[in-house]
């Protein structure tokens, strides 16, 4: 077959860029190596910055997250038993909206479908080629070959586009912990999400619904969700996330698993006709809730420059990587502060050492809740830096 954008991987990513070029009459097809039951069950993400939410608004997409997203004025920073809220309407004029990456890519889905994209999944094998050439083109296990003008690699982490570009680096670090998160049939005991730190880890609390809440655990890189029956995590959770005069209602734990933190970036996001958006081209630890939004924040810059391109005019896609990576190391900048500010440092060695660490954390707590200034810092950036 022949299409205009060929891209690979059917996640928020690649849907949401489908959707961009469709309107503008560009064509496209999306091959997805899982099946698409595994791709509307994973569960992920939730917090969309007010940028975000203007982007599918304006593609008209927006009606599913109108109807279930739940708008948030800011966040609540949690330490020492005392828990202090930060007012982002107050502080920069802006919200940010509760919405399952479950729930957008269920939606971004069904639109496809209504449609009439070319959307396939179960496309295994998949290999980009002649990237370096006018007439690059996929191949996949099922023998088929698709030739396109261009191709974007929307694959996630693990995806075959980034390895496809020669030389490309990364610049990279892992953090000596982890999250474990779990989905709960129980309405949420908090009106914004709580993010605290105990001197047992980090937890936090979000929500999905007004019946569905989703918490989180700092626990150790090694440990697995089978070493956390459910009284343990809610043990644990009123013990990270209780203050006197509040209670926390436990519910049924309809799903569990671990996330990894990392933190990646790769060095370039093109290469000729390659362009990588989303985690394919940089990975955040979640504890700013920033992977989604930059890959929403990639594609609706990518979407844009291919579009200009078939329109003639090439200036934006030229510079579509460096100014996506530019904004991508704000965010990161961004989400190592929030990690490192909220999680305990068990790796350090030295009790001292450790104690000194937390003891400054709590400074660093103190200082963010307490001047205006800092907070403003924080509320613009959780609320998104511009697109
Ligand atoms: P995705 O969502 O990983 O989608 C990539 C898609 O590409 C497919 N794919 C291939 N298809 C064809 N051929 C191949 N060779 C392919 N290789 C891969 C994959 O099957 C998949 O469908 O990337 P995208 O679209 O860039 O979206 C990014 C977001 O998903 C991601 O940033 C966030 O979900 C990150 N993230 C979280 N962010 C938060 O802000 N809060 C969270 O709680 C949170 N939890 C998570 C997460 C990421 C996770 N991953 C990637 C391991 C939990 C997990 C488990
Ligand atoms: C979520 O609701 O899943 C969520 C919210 C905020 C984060 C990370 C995850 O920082």
């Amino acid at each position: 077959m022949r299409t205009q954008v060929a891209i690979i991987g059917a996640g928020p990513a690649g849907l949401l860029l489908g959707h961009i070029l469709r309107r503008a009459g560009v064509g496209f097809v999306i091959l997805e190596q899982k099946s698409r039951e595994y791709v509307l069950g994973r569960v992920r993400a939730g917090v969309l910055e007010q940028g975000s939410v203007d982007v599918l608004r304006d593609l008209g997409l927006g009606a599913d997250l109108a109807a279930r997203g739940l708008t948030h004025h800011g966040i609540y920073l949690q330490y020492e038993g005392e828990r202090h809220h930060l007012d982002f309407v107050d502080l920069v004029g802006r919200t940010v909206t509760v919405y399952g990456q479950q729930a957008l890519v269920r939606h971004l889905l069904a639109e496809h479908d209504r449609l009439g994209s070319d959307v396939r999944f179960e496309v295994e094998g998949v290999a980009p080629h002649a990237i370096d050439t006018d007439a690059p083109y996929l191949t996949h296990s099922g023998g088929e070959r698709v030739d396109c003008d261009i191709v974007v690699g929307a694959d996630g982490y693990h995806g075959v586009s980034r390895p496809a570009i020669p030389g490309v680096q990364a610049l990279e670090r892992s953090y000596p912990y982890a999250w474990l998160g779990i989905l709960a049939d129980v309405a949420p005991s908090t009106d914004d999400l709580i993010y605290a730190l105990h001197p047992d880890g980090f937890a936090m609390h979000s929500m999905r619904s007004p019946e569905v809440s989703r918490l989180y655990l700092q626990v150790d890189p090694g440990e697995s969700a089978d070493d956390w029956p459910d009284e343990r995590i809610w043990e644990a959770l009123q013990t990270r996330l209780g203050i006197p005069g509040w209670t926390l209602t436990e519910g049924t734990i309809s799903e569990k698993s671990i996330t990894p933190m990392r933190s990646f970036v790769a060095s370039t996001l093109e290469h000729g006709r390659l362009f990588l958006a989303g985690d394919a081209g940089h990975i955040v630890p979640p504890t700013g809730a920033k992977g989604l939004n930059s890959a929403i924040a990639d594609v609706a810059l990518l979407g844009r420059s291919l579009v200009a391109h078939f329109a003639g005019d090439d200036a934006l896609l030229k510079r579509y990587s460096g100014a996506a990576l530019a904004r991508q190391w704000k965010v990161q900048q961004f989400s190592q502060w929030m990690t490192e500010m909220l999680h305990v440092h068990r790796e350090v060695p030295d009790e001292a050492a450790r104690a000194f660490r937390y003891r400054s954390q709590l400074g660093q707590l103190e200082y963010t809740t307490g001047s205006r200034h800092a907070q403003a810092a924080l509320a613009e950036q959780y609320a998104g830096l511009p697109f």
